[in-house]
């Protein structure tokens, strides 16, 4: 699968006459109501703090759009270690990762994403769990939100953001990320009012 796959991205790499894809012109909007919830400097404004960085090629880095702080995953299609000999198949990968608590009743993984690149793919995983996949390129700012499964309540888990390029496709995959959080449903977090509500009910009657 993949061998045709890079060779579709190279079929689209000549007919883009080698088009530029669209990097974040402005900041990322802000979700209502944002709050980080279980993720620890899910908003990036204090650097990489909190967060482990993995890539083989290229890197995980942080940057700065209108000034607000974005992490910036990006891998190079090919080894610049290797020089030609290492060019085919290569691929390569960066990812960020942060281990978190999730709370029982919090069931909602939130992000704002602009993926640019459309010979590789980008991943979002709670542990072994696929939240979120996607192999083509964007020409926005996406606000995503992806469903925690309830087994996952509870527990400690790896939250990984995933990125690689297709063996052999010659172009880079960029993904840049920024406010993520780990929080209840709209829905689940009035459910968790009302209880937290007739919990204090209870209390005052005592
Ligand atoms: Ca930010």
């Amino acid at each position: 699968m993949f061998p045709a796959r890079a060779g579709l991205c190279i079929v689209v790499l000549l007919a883009m006459s080698f088009a530029a894809a669209a990097a974040p012109s402005g900041p990322p909007p802000m979700p209502p109501g944002y709050d980080m919830g279980a993720v620890s400097n899910g908003d990036f404004e204090a650097g990489l703090t909190g967060w482990t960085t993995s890539a083989n090629s290229g890197g995980v880095a942080l940057t700065a759009i209108g000034g607000d702080q974005v992490a910036f995953l990006y891998a190079s299609g090919y080894d610049e270690d290797l020089g030609d000999e290492g060019q085919i198949p290569f691929s390569g990968f960066a990812s960020l990762s942060q281990y978190v608590t999730v709370p029982l009743g919090y069931d909602q993984l939130a992000f704002v994403f602009w993926l640019v690149g459309d010979c590789g793919y980008v991943e979002v995983s709670l542990d072994s769990e696929h939240l979120f996949y996607r192999d083509w390129s964007t020409a926005d700012w996406v606000n995503e939100v992806a469903s925690i499964p309830e087994s996952l309540a509870g527990g400690t888990h790896l939250l990984e953001f995933y990125i690689e390029t297709a063996p052999g496709s010659f172009l880079d995959e960029y993904l840049y990320l920024d406010y993520v959080s780990i929080t209840p449903e709209p829905a689940t977090l009035a459910l968790l009012a009302v209880g937290g509500v007739g919990v204090l009910l209870r209390r005052r009657s005592v």
